[in-house]
């Protein structure tokens, strides 16, 4: 008989055996270094660059680690405790830990609100959370694309639909007026007349907060469900620097990877209580069976485990009072570019921010958010073109939107947004004289900005200014 001791060290000499000799268990720089190599390029890039798309982040070490665990193995079509695979002890206990998580970290109680953790992500939520909610053909209406708002809000146009939300289902969108500010008075009056089954509140690109209060009223007088998208706030929400949808809506969705800073994935919490009806009976909408039948297997297979164990990570950090710290930097820097942007004398929508993000008007400078979205990219400063008000050609939009999670993450401070807006006015200002010398084409400024020297120079400049803070995540991979 082997002693325990021996079983054990016989167990890892063969665990360690097993592991010089078989394929399976080579690391990717030598298994494939091509991919590797791609790997590093695209660290570099992140590392060096300055990241100011408002819908990224980078996510932690631990996050990244449960991504790239074993759960990817695994087949676990079902709930806990009801799948359709063997096999799931370990799964069910992750699933329930993620659940609990979800709402401990937006201070849920369990009898009130669940949430199905297995959406693939934000896209695959909402379609998720339209299918348990609507028949085919019902009306919905959401924020309009160019107005901020997203394209699974049901994002169609004259000549075609779009999203697949307005493919299958009837969609009348709401709009911001010329102050940038959502129209309520208007999204009222359009609702009176569209009669929709659903109303949606969140958006991509809005710097404001939300009315959550009025459009539940909105809600309640045609019947209608009240959902909100809070993807690009939920780190907001977490941190209780955001306006709770939870209290006024019947279904949240979100991204995992936004503010929230997990990794790309989508959740869908719903009201597990009564509702009352107008006259203040109870009805039981039942939305919890609605929502996880919807998810599967109504919309999708196999939940993807590992992003599940990254959820459960990501929301085990977004509870700690780092993490509290961090979301209230990320208003106050996003505010500070804001007001170093308007000191140089530059447009911001709605003239300023409550978030995570500002929306940057460069219509009075006459150049298009589009060129300078290119000519950012050659000073290694990552931000996106965005539609404003009045806009009619969205492939070269007024406007950029800059957000400061990402670059929060990494430690930066108001006074290093404000370099940061040093670094885009500059690109402007050389952008404007690009423009002046080879004229408006799009094909001519972008092959001048390749061979301008002020931008090379400033890129070498934002490549030292990057490099001087900490990035998350594994120092190779
Ligand atoms: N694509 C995301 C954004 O940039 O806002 C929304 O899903």
């Amino acid at each position: 008989m082997l002693s325990r001791l021996s079983r054990n060290m016989l167990t890892k000499v063969n665990v360690a055996r097993s592991y010089s000799t078989f394929a399976g268990n080579t690391p990717i720089q030598t298994a494939d270094p091509e991919i590797f190599d791609l790997i590093r390029k695209e660290k570099d890039r992140q590392f060096n660059g300055l990241e100011l798309i408002a819908s990224e982040n980078f996510t932690s070490r631990a996050v990244m680690d449960a991504l790239g665990s074993c759960f990817t193995n695994k087949y676990a079509e079902g709930l806990p405790g009801a799948r359709y695979y063997g096999g799931n002890e370990v799964v069910d206990v992750l699933e329930n830990t993620t659940i609990k998580r979800a709402l401990e970290t937006f201070g849920l109680d369990p009898a009130e609100w669940g949430v199905n953790v297995q959406p693939y992500s934000g896209s695959t939520a909402n379609f998720a959370a339209y299918t348990g909610l609507l028949k085919p053909h019902d009306r919905i209406m959401g924020l309009d694309l160019p107005s901020g708002g997203h394209l699974t809000h049901g994002y169609q146009t004259d000549k075609k639909k779009i999203s697949a939300t307005s493919i299958f289902f009837e969609s009348m969108p709401y709009q911001v007026n010329e102050t940038g500010y959502i129209d309520y008075d208007r999204m009222e009056y359009t609702a009176g007349l569209f009669r929709p089954k659903l109303i949606i509140a969140g958006a991509s690109a809005y710097p404001r907060e939300w009315d959550y209060e009025r459009m539940r009223k909105i809600a309640d007088k045609h019947g209608a469900f009240l959902l909100c998208d809070m993807s690009h706030i939920s780190g907001l929400v977490a941190g209780k620097q955001a306006i709770s949808p939870f209290q006024y809506c019947d279904v949240v969705t979100t991204t995992t990877h936004k503010t929230l800073r997990g990794p790309r994935a989508g959740l869908i919490f719903f009201r597990k209580s009564k509702k009352k009806d107008a006259k203040g009976n109870l009805i039981d909408d039942d939305l919890e069976n609605r929502i996880n039948f919807a998810v599967f297997p109504s919309c999708q297979g196999g939940p993807h485990e590992n992003t599940i164990a990254g959820i459960a990570v990501a929301l085990k950090e977004a509870a700690t009072p780092d993490f509290h710290e961090y979301i209230k930097q990320v208003r106050k820097n996003s505010a500070a570019m804001g007001e170093a942007l308007k000191s140089r004398g530059y447009s911001l929508v709605t003239g300023g921010t409550d978030n995570h993000l500002v929306l940057w008007d460069l219509r009075p400078q006459g150049i298009t958010g589009s060129k300078i979205e290119k000519a950012c990219d050659e000073a290694h400063i990552t931000v996106n073109k965005n539609a404003v008000y009045g806009d009619t050609n969205a492939i070269a939009p007024g406007g950029v939107r800059l957000g400061a999670p990402a670059l929060t993450s990494r430690g930066l401070k108001e006074q290093d947004f404000i370099q940061i807006v040093d670094f885009l006015d500059r690109v402007v200002q050389i952008s404007i004289a690009i423009q002046a010398k080879v004229g408006k084409k799009m094909p001519d400024f972008q092959k001048a900005i390749q061979d301008n020297s002020e931008l090379k120079a400033l890129r070498q400049e934002v490549a030292a200014f990057s490099k001087q803070f900490n990035m998350p995540g594994s120092p190779e991979l």
